[in-house]
């Protein structure tokens, strides 16, 4: 089914501004005229626009912008992540979705995506506000090697500041651990979430949330002073099956680097997309509360802070807040 749909966008793609008659299309997928009409019918239920003009044919008009599987294959270059697509339209969690996937033995590479998640996650219990227009997906990883969850997470960043600048032209940067910012606001959360047995990793899932197109003028007031969507920068409705394709490559690509050069390089792109190093940060966990100078990034993906008395706090987890920006990197 999906192979069929594929064919005819391409070739109404190909042909884009002439029609392609439905014997054409027939006779290319073998298949009856009527059988062309009804998957016509299937994909303006998908959001495409397609005009039919008697005796003339088929011609496209504007592609659907759902994060359909065999849109995004289409022309994803990678070889692992994403070839396996499992889409919703609505679910509670890709996250949830793709434990069970990998719970019950799902490969490395296999993606979720869906529409709108009823009950997207953040961390620590946090809900995560998901309606239509966002792009909400998990990557299911087995990596050979057991690294700190917590480098994913600073991996993913990287891979979505990546994509956010090379498909939007974007500039974003990242906030540890797992906020992209655009203009000082969340654009984007990421949700590393491991299972693991004393040293080996069974399965590693990467969740990563992107306000493409999301409104937020109906979110809680809280949320419109911290949040941003992609449309709200631009001033205009952003295609998401492209960013989605690029985003999985950039992952891949990642990803790669890491099993064959470590976390070193990773981790110098995150430190010159981070607004962190260098900056006085407010840092709260658990019950407790500090601020000090953010001096780094470790090698594990933790923060290093410098507290007023001189000593440091290595941070593994918790929320931190940039209360004054220095320009220049300290050390
Ligand atoms: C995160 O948590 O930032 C991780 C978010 C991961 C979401 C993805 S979507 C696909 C996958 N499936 C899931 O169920 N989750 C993952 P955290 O740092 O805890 O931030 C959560 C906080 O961000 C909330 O308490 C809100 O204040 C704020 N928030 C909620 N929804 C938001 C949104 N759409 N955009 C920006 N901020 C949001």
């Amino acid at each position: 089914m999906g192979r069929t749909l594929e064919t005819i966008i391409k070739t109404l793609q190909e042909k884009k501004d002439s029609y392609t008659s439905g014997e054409e299309l027939a006779e290319r997928l073998n298949i009856s005229r009527i059988a062309i009409w009804k998957h016509i019918q299937t994909l303006r239920g998908e959001g495409y626009l397609i005009e039919s003009k008697p005796r003339k044919g088929y011609r496209l008009l504007r592609s659907s912008d759902l994060l359909l599987p065999w849109a995004i294959k289409a022309g994803l270059r990678t070889t692992l992540i994403g070839h396996d697509i499992r889409y919703f339209e609505e679910v509670s969690s890709t996250q949830e979705a793709a434990k069970r996937l990998a719970n019950n033995g799902a490969e490395e590479g296999v993606t979720v995506i869906a529409e709108r998640q009823s009950s997207g996650r953040g961390r620590m219990g946090r809900s995560w506000l998901s309606p239509s227009g966002g792009v909400w997906l998990s990557v299911i990883l087995r990596p050979h090697i057991n690294l700190q969850v917590q480098r994913f997470t600073l991996l993913a960043g990287v891979a979505v500041a990546r994509a956010i600048k090379r498909f939007y032209g974007l500039e974003a940067k990242i906030k540890w651990p797992n906020d992209i910012l655009l203009n000082g606001k969340k654009v984007c959360g990421i949700l590393a979430e491991v299972n693991a047995e004393m040293d080996a990793i069974n399965y590693l899932i990467i969740g990563i949330g992107v306000n493409v197109n999301v409104d937020l003028a109906s979110a809680e007031e809280k949320l419109l002073e911290t949040a941003t969507s992609i449309k709200a920068v631009l001033r205009k409705d952003a295609p998401r099956v492209g960013f989605v394709q690029v985003m999985l490559e950039e992952l891949e690509q990642l990803y790669r680097l890491l099993s064959v050069e470590g976390f070193k390089p990773i981790l110098s792109e995150w430190r010159d997309l981070s607004e962190m190093v260098g900056a006085w940060v407010g840092v709260t966990f658990g019950e407790e509360e500090f601020e000090g100078r953010a001096l780094d990034v470790d090698e594990d993906g933790f923060l290093i802070v410098k507290l007023g008395d001189g000593s440091l706090r290595r941070v593994v987890a918790g929320d931190v807040r940039i209360i004054k920006k220095i320009p220049q990197k300290l050390g």
